[in-house]
Formats: C-alpha cells, sequence, structure tokens
C-alpha cells in the first residue's frame, strides 16, 4: 500500500455544530496525519471551481451555494491508504445510508449537508489540494 494525502473539508454544516475538533480527532487516531488546514469561506466561484467536475450535475449549484454558505475548513491528512481510508470513515455520500460510526451517520443531516468531503482518488486528490494550499503550508510530518 502507499502513502498517499488526501484532501478532506469540514463543510460548513458541521463547523457550525462544533464537528471540527471531533472530525479530526477521529481521523488523527485512525493513523491519518494532519499536514495542513485553514478555515475560509469560499466565494460561490471559489465553490465551483473546487467541484468543478460536477459541473454538468443537476446538484452543481446547490451544492456550490452550499459550501459558500459559510466557513469550511479544508485539510491535508496523509497516511497509508489515506484515500480510501478516510471515504471509509466518513461513510455513505447520504448520511442516512452511512454506516453507524462513520462522520457522515453522526454529524450529516442529508444527502446535501453531510458535513464533510474527502478527496475520491489521487488524481482528485492531486487537483483538490493545492486547491487550498501552498506547497509552504503543508507540513511534513
Ligand atoms: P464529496 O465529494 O463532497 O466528498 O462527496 P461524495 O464524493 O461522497 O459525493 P459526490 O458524488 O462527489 O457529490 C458531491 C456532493 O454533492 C452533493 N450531492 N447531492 N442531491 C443529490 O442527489 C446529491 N448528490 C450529491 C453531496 O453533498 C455530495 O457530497
Ligand atoms: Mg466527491
Amino acid at each position: 500500500m502507499a502513502v498517499e494525502r488526501t484532501l478532506v473539508i469540514v463543510k460548513p454544516d458541521a463547523v457550525k455544530k462544533n464537528a471540527v475538533g471531533d472530525i479530526i480527532r477521529i481521523l488523527q487516531e485512525n493513523d491519518l496525519k494532519l499536514l495542513a488546514l485553514k478555515m475560509i469561506h469560499m466565494s460561490k466561484e471559489e465553490a465551483k471551481g473546487f467541484y468543478i467536475v460536477h459541473k454538468d450535475r443537476p446538484f452543481y449549484d446547490e451544492l456550490t451555494d452550499f459550501m459558500s454558505s459559510g466557513p469550511c475548513v479544508p485539510m491535508v491528512f496523509e497516511g497509508e491508504n489515506a484515500i480510501a481510508k478516510v471515504r471509509e470513515i466518513i461513510g455513505a455520500t447520504d448520511p442516512a445510508k452511512a454506516e453507524e460510526g462513520t462522520i457522515r451517520k453522526k454529524y450529516g443531516t442529508d444527502v446535501g449537508r453531510n458535513a464533510v468531503h474527502a478527496s475520491d482518488s489521487v488524481e482528485s486528490a492531486n487537483y483538490e489540494i493545492p486547491y487550498f494550499f501552498s506547497a509552504l503550508e503543508i507540513h511534513n510530518l
């Protein structure tokens, strides 16, 4: 298995629920190293750029409205098989279908407000990490 880096975002709903600390704790307790984080409030255009892969999907407008509705916390985590591992810890896109013990089960409200984002492939991570962080903002631990 390879050591990978993945981009995680605590979405605006989970920031408002004061879940940032708990989400970081859960990921770190799963042997994922936190290499970078910040809190930002994206503009609609910035959210659209981040989710550009979904530009033709019916939920694109709603998704980017939500992601620009309040501050969120992008973070970079590193670990063995980190991309698939974080997706598993987060749970299914729809919190109603997410397994017990997952972050989306605990903090998600519905498919639109599902508490967290995580990169779904190496290719996505390679786009998403530099979208928020310069090389100087990512620390080698
Ligand atoms: P994410 O990118 O946020 O980590 O979520 P994901 O991979 O689990 O799901 P994806 O297919 O990439 O969809 C991105 C986000 O769009 C919203 N969505 N809404 N109304 C709908 O049917 C619908 N489908 C997706 C979700 O908030 C999802 O996280
Ligand atoms: Mg996705």
